[in-house]
């Protein structure tokens, strides 16, 4: 193996050796501690240090990596504290994440560290939003996101690439060809001569080197970062390696040939550079022996097994699945109370739907200078219902930005902005398309704060639901593949008034909201909404009429159906309760409904089966029980795709059942 050491001082190439040494020493620490059940699960990166010490020491302290299962060598070069790592690693309360995640799966802000999910890709597109920041700011840094050679096959990927090349963003994309994915070798996994070769494809740069060499590997990292930040341009790197072990320690390696391990052990990454050192007289016998006892003197005595048992807190657990923030100052926060009976609201001007939505993006626009907006076509087009029209020429197009057709890139980008201290809303197209964003929504937005502390300071605008004849892809009802997942809130408004309110809040609150808007209510419900920059608080649901015969709880269009039914039966006296918000749901004002009427029918659009209404029953029959005069019953959509045909849509609509469920729940 050649070395260059360039003009780095002996100092500075024992820097490197301390580094590049100290993951092997823990590793080797920690697979005793595995065979004795002290740690969980390991993955191994002995003999791939060079790559994760090389890039983490070519950063700069405070410039992001996203690493995944074999980069120790990144969370000890960022000189994380031993014990607390350690500790991690044994589950305890006192780690990184709270004995929440295992192995390599945790972040630290303090460390500039961003926690991997076990998915491997979502990883990429984060380093595109914190490269995003790091432009935006013109702050000269660059982020760094590894991948293995099987990750290069997932479409987060391709996505992250594409995304970080059409924006021009500094991020350095590593590629750690250990030869194999879990038993995977690379000729199933890659038809290219070497993955290099990709970035062509992206217009971008990228250099193949040897990932076992570590001053290769920090060399070429350093002026790798150096171009991005001067150029503005993403790199990708593959690094070639091999993974001495196996993918984890249960896994084995009967797969690999021996002859592999010989070849491979020959080139290893830490006796190499070590055997470079004392050829070049920059370290002896003698000061290789006290460095490495050092070391393990320093493992041991970090190295504290915790005997605690961790004592579940419920509480505990249940308040750090959101990040939670000071009410914001100066907004007028408007509630029930300031409502007139009637529903209207202080003389306000009346406005339709998608302006209410278009005036609170606006404002918020104005109000938040880190605030960016994300989405297809949104930028001089307006979106795909002209909501941000004009945008572009207030904000200017760093700040509503179209994207490329890639959902997952663009929500794991709006978590990378977060990172960075932005806030963002991100329109898809329709809510739909929610599904090629889905792993990004509810395991990395959605599980970052209860995993390691980081906030997802995102909101995803989802125009939603049919009426329209648009067929099965353009008319879903998606709000319970959400509402199923701690961590995200789910609002979904039903009035212009609400829709204002409501987005401003979700804007200002710092975890992922999901916005859900009836494309039906956009241009056909007007009402009043006050020109002021006013906050409703998510979570509270709204009484739209007080009744005695049977309540209706419902949302979104369900609402306007209601009411609507309501009006033309003035003989029954009917209790609407408007949820507003769907995660969390707001059970005092449920529980107060059903006191009022003995009888419940839960209405709305979505499916029956799994719907929100099945969520909503099984509380009441739990919890009110005694206050219910009939079984509670629901009023959805049928358990089909949305058709296309008008007349086949109606009958699937909830709304063509409504009176016969009504007259049911009345005759019970
Ligand atoms: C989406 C997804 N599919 C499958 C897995 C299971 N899995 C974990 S690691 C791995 C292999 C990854 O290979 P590679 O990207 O080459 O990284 P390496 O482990 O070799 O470092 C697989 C299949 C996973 N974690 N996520």
């Amino acid at each position: 193996m050649q070395f260059d050491r360039k003009d780095l001082s002996d100092a500075e190439l024992i820097h490197i050796y301390r580094n590049i040494l100290l993951p092997r020493l823990i590793e080797e620490k920690m697979l005793l501690l595995l065979r004795q059940g002290r740690i969980s699960k390991w993955f191994s990166g002995i003999g791939q240090e060079a790559i994760s010490v090389g890039a983490a020491l070519a950063m700069d302290q405070d410039e992001w990596i996203m690493p995944l299962h074999r980069n120790l060598g990144v969370f000890t070069s960022r000189k994380m504290p031993l014990h607390k790592l350690f500790l991690q690693w044994q589950g305890s309360a006192e780690g990184y994440s709270k004995g929440r995640e295992r192995s390599f799966h945790f972040g630290s802000p303090q460390h500039h560290i961003c926690g991997m999910i076990s998915h491997l890709g979502p990883q990429l597109a984060i380093a595109d939003g914190v490269g995003l920041a790091y432009k935006l700011k013109d702050s000269k840094k660059a982020s760094l996101a590894f991948t293995g050679d099987g990750g290069t096959s997932e479409g987060d990927f391709h996505e992250a690439l594409n995304v970080a090349a059409v924006w021009d963003l500094p991020v350095i994309f590593v590629i750690e060809n250990n030869g194999y994915g879990l038993s995977t070798p690379v000729n199933e996994q890659y038809r290219c001569e070497k993955l290099v070769d990709k970035a062509v494809g992206y217009g971008m740069q990228g250099v193949r080197i040897d990932g076992n060499n570590v001053l290769a590997v920090y060399d070429t990292i350093k002026g790798v970062r150096e171009y991005c930040i001067s150029n503005q341009k993403p790199y990708l790197i593959e690094c070639m390696t091999f993974r001495m072990r196996g993918h984890e320690e249960a896994s084995g390696t009967k797969y690999v040939p021996k002859a592999l391990f010989e070849e491979w052990g020959g080139k290893d990454p830490v006796s190499n550079y070590e055997m470079f050192l004392l050829q070049q007289g920059v370290l002896n016998a003698d000061s290789v022996n006290h460095i490495r006892e050092e070391i393990k003197q320093s493992i041991e005595a970090e190295l504290k097994v915790d005997e605690k048992i961790i004592i579940p807190d419920t509480q505990t657990e249940l308040y750090d699945v959101y990040a939670h923030a000071h009410p914001l100052e100066g907004v007028r926060v408007i509630d029930n109370s300031d409502y007139h009976d009637d529903g209207s609201y202080a003389g306000s001007p009346e406005k339709r739907f998608i302006d209410a939505i278009k005036e609170g993006l606006s404002q918020s626009m104005q109000r938040n200078e880190n605030l960016l907006l994300m989405g297809q076509d949104i930028a001089e087009y307006g979106g795909a219902f002209k909501i941000t029209d004009g945008f572009v020429s207030e904000f200017g197009k760093q700040r509503v930005r179209n994207t490329p057709l890639c959902e997952s890139a663009i929500v794991g980008s709006a978590l990378g902005l977060s990172l960075e201290g932005f806030k963002s809303v991100m329109e898809m197209q329709f809510a739909d398309f929610a599904s090629v964003g889905f792993n990004q929504i509810v395991n990395n937005l959605a599980k970052i704060h209860y995993r390691w502390g980081q906030q997802a300071d995102v909101v995803i605008r989802m125009p939603t639901g049919g009426g329209m004849g648009a067929g099965p892809f353009h008319s879903q009802s998606n709000e319970a593949w959400f509402t199923h997942t701690p961590g995200l809130k789910v609002v979904y408004p039903s009035t212009p008034m609400d829709a204002k309110g409501l987005l401003i809040a979700a804007v200002n609150d710092p975890n992922p909201v999901l916005f859900f808007e009836h494309k039906g209510l956009y241009r056909s419900v007007s009402g009043p909404v006050p020109d002021e920059y006013y906050s409703i608080d998510i979570g509270r649901a709204r009484l739209v009429s007080e009744g005695s015969d049977l309540s209706i709880i419902c949302y979104g269009a369900a609402v306007q159906w209601a009411t609507e039914y309501g009006g033309q039966h003035p003989e029954i006296s009917i209790d609407i309760l408007d949820l507003r918000t769907l995660l969390p749901l707001d059970y005092e004002a449920i529980e107060a409904s059903v006191r009022r009427t003995g009888k419940v029918l839960v209405l709305h659009e979505d499916c029956l089966t799994g719907g929100i209404g099945a969520e909503i029953g099984a509380w009441i029959a739990e919890h009110c029980f005694k206050l219910l005069d009939a079984p509670v019953m629901r009023c959805a959509s049928l358990d089909t795709p949305v058709p296309f045909n008008m007349e086949l849509e109606k009958n699937f609509m909830a709304r063509s059942r409504l009176d016969d469920d009504v007259r049911r729940l009345l005759a019970f």
